[in-house]
């Protein structure tokens, strides 16, 4: 699938040696060097497209656009791979719903996405697969799966379809760290189908659903049909990264039991993780409840666009919020990126202004400690009240302390 156009991105000014990207790994909870090696590998779960690009979703690619970005100035080469969940239920109810066809409202939504991403300056993955171009990876995997024993037929004689037996998989349960009764507790709402009569255990994850009249799908080895979510997923970044790439990501929404079966998977059918380390964004809500597509509570960035926002500024008004806590969107946020944008603004272009080296320091440190893109925030607000009572001007530092801010926080000055 085409991506979209990558935003400048300035050449990286030396760091100093030894320095690391310092995450706070999702599943041992502690923090760890992540893309410590020459290339860093990075997937991040890309959207369902129907009712695109909002806050939520922007937030997410946000955090792991300061990722990549931490990561090429520290000289990494960087392998990002994203993927569309472009055949499922919920985008085909919602298609059936408005009386379109599916794809081409997953069309019209990817491609409004794109335009979302490209306006908010996310610098774009190298690998963007939809699962529909993908179904040869995805059913490779599957048939790995099925000579290996982890998965089976359910016992329903109408519509046997299958299941990956996730209990049965080595360290089931080690990401989320989660109880079965924490498990159990939101698999159904989060696509799951706990209560299906003939499952071998309650948690077994759909893998490959036959054909139902009225549906899409695609021969495979075991009957015409269709994958399940998360085996999707397994599949785009094994074939693109390997097992054990760097960083796997997305909104904290997949920890369970995306994430989890998705792991579970991959540990299988190869013998080894799916990454070295998970790392998941915070929910951003709207008057205190998840912003989500089912409940409908959505502000989308095209709308904030349409009315007029500065990208930049709703850029700014998301990195003031660090990725690892829950947060509600409201007017003040985007009112607060604009001011903040024009107060940056004008100290670039003021005849006079304080040194930069320091503040530049300051925004390197802070997003390479736990991505903090708040502290940054707050150091170039001090350098640009600083630089309203300088008597004179320190030559290049308006000009250093831009590059910065555009290579480490992709805010465009
Ligand atoms: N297609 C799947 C992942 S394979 C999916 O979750 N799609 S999505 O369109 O629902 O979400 C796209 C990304 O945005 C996911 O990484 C999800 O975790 C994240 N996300 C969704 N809602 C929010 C929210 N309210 N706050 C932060 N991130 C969110
Ligand atoms: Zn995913």
């Amino acid at each position: 699938m085409r991506s979209w156009p990558a935003p400048s991105l300035p050449s990286p000014s030396p760091s100093p040696v030894g320095a690391a990207l310092l995450l706070r790994d999702g599943a041992s909870g502690r923090l760890v060097a992540v893309g410590d090696g020459p290339s860093a590998r990075l997937y991040v779960c890309g959207i369902t497209p129907y009712d695109a690009t909002h806050l939520g979703h922007a937030f997410t690619y946000l955090t792991f656009d300061l990722v990549q970005r931490a990561w090429r100035q520290l000289g990494r080469e960087v392998v990002y791979t994203q993927n569309i969940t472009d055949v499922d239920d919920p985008l085909l109810e919602r298609a059936r719903s408005v009386g379109v066809d599916w794809r081409e409202l997953a069309q019209d939504q990817i491609e409004l996405f794109r335009q979302d991403m490209a306006a908010l300056r996310v610098i774009p993955p190298q690998h963007y697969l939809g699962v529909v171009e993908s179904l040869d990876l995805v059913t490779d995997l599957i048939g790995r799966l099925v000579e290996l024993g982890a998965v089976y037929q359910v016992d329903d004689p109408k519509h046997p379809d299958w299941y990956f037996a996730c209990r049965r998989a080595p360290g089931f349960g080690s990401l989320s760290g989660w109880d079965d009764r924490q498990m159990e507790a939101v698999f159904a709402e989060r696509g799951g189908d706990p209560d299906r009569p003939g499952k071998r255990d309650p948690l077994d994850c759909l893998i490959w659903r036959l054909a139902r009249p009225g549906e899409p799908s695609w021969d495979s080895p075991f009957g015409a049909g269709r994958p399940g979510w998360h085996v999707e997923c397994t599949a785009i970044a094994l074939s693109r990264l390997g097992p054990a790439f760097d960083l796997q990501g997305g909104g904290s929404d997949l920890i369970f039991p995306h994430h989890e079966m998705c792991a579970a998977e991959a540990q299988w059918a190869t013998g080894q993780p799916l990454a070295q380390a998970y790392l998941h964004a915070a929910m951003v809500g709207l008057a205190g409840e998840k912003m989500s597509k089912s409940r409908g509570n959505l502000v989308l960035v095209s709308q904030l666009r349409r009315a007029g926002a500065d990208p930049m500024a709703v850029r700014l008004a998301l990195l003031a919020h660090h990725y690892a806590t829950d947060w509600s969107w409201s007017p003040a946020d985007l009112e607060d990126g604009q001011a903040r944008l024009q107060r940056w603004r004008q100290a670039i272009r003021a005849p006079r202004s304080a040194p930069a080296e320091s503040t530049v320091q300051a925004i390197g440190q802070a997003v390479l400690g736990d991505l903090r893109a708040d502290r940054a925030l707050a150091a170039v607000d001090a350098w640009a009240e600083a630089g309203q009572t300088a008597s004179q001007d320190v030559a290049g530092a308006r000009a250093e302390l831009a590059r910065a801010v555009d290579a480490w926080l992709g805010v465009a000055m």
